[in-house]
């Protein structure tokens, strides 16, 4: 009778993890397709430029040798650092719970860190001064969302914010000009940054069609059509072809 008891009660238990609401999400992310794959540009590299940190003594100090800018951060063989690469069609009415982590961007030596960063509408994004004594005023100027700056003074100070509404926006340093940053602001969590080597990976896609879109501040975006099956792992590799 007892184990009959503990049977029921374990079966009880089971049902009501299974209409938990953290559940679907989870369930979907296990039985997900990933997508791996580089992104590159064709054609001849584009040069970083040079940044003047002399405006701020501070900065300048943190870069003994030069600081560059991050919008052609290209290595010699083509691989495209901060290209954004989501889901731009596909998903239909598929409703998505923002993800509990925040993302995260960092004010560290005079830059952002990431240079460009997805974040779903309803997720935190935090922003993170790691400059000692170092005022840095973030900002945005969205059109679907509202418009924030606030400065951030010391190292470890951290501010989270939250957007309402999808787009795509630039961030920025009030203090200094060369300062800026992508954030793409997406109605779901799939969406995923390439890497200094080009590399990205896109978790939890759930069975369907889709189109994928790579996108980057200089280049013409650059889309491609995929179907995938539940737990099946692609790959799927863009090449920039156009300067914006
Ligand atoms: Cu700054």
């Amino acid at each position: 009778m007892k184990i009959a008891c503990c049977l029921i009660f374990a079966a009880s238990v089971t049902a009501l993890l299974r209409v938990s609401p953290a559940e679907p999400q989870t369930q979907a992310a296990e039985e997900g397709a990933t997508l791996t794959g580089r992104v590159k540009i064709k054609g001849e590299i584009p040069k970083r430029r040079k940044i003047q940190t002399n405006a701020d003594p501070k900065c300048a100090a943190m870069h003994p040798g030069d600081l560059m800018s991050d919008d052609y951060a290209i290595d010699p063989a083509g691989n495209v650092q901060y290209a954004i690469i989501y889901v731009k069609e596909g998903l239909d009415e598929q409703k998505f719970t923002p993800p509990k982590t925040p993302v995260v961007v960092e004010q560290k030596g005079c830059r952002f860190e990431p240079h460009a960063m997805g974040v779903m509408v309803g997720q935190e994004l935090t922003f993170r001064n790691m400059d000692p004594d170092l005022m840095h005023i973030v900002h945005v100027v969205p059109k679907n969302n509202k418009e924030f700056g606030f400065s951030q003074v010391k190292r470890g100070e951290e501010r989270p914010k939250i957007f309402t509404a999808k787009e795509t926006i630039r961030l920025f340093c009030d203090v200094h000009p060369w300062m800026e940053a992508w954030i793409m602001v997406l109605d779901h969590p799939l969406h995923a940054t390439s890497g200094a080597d080009g590399k990205f990976k896109l978790k939890g896609l759930p069975p369907g069609k889709y189109t994928i879109e790579a996108w980057h501040e200089k280049f013409k975006p650059v889309t491609q059509e995929i179907e995938v099956k539940a737990k099946e792992s692609k790959t799927l590799d863009f090449t920039f072809t156009e300067k914006q």
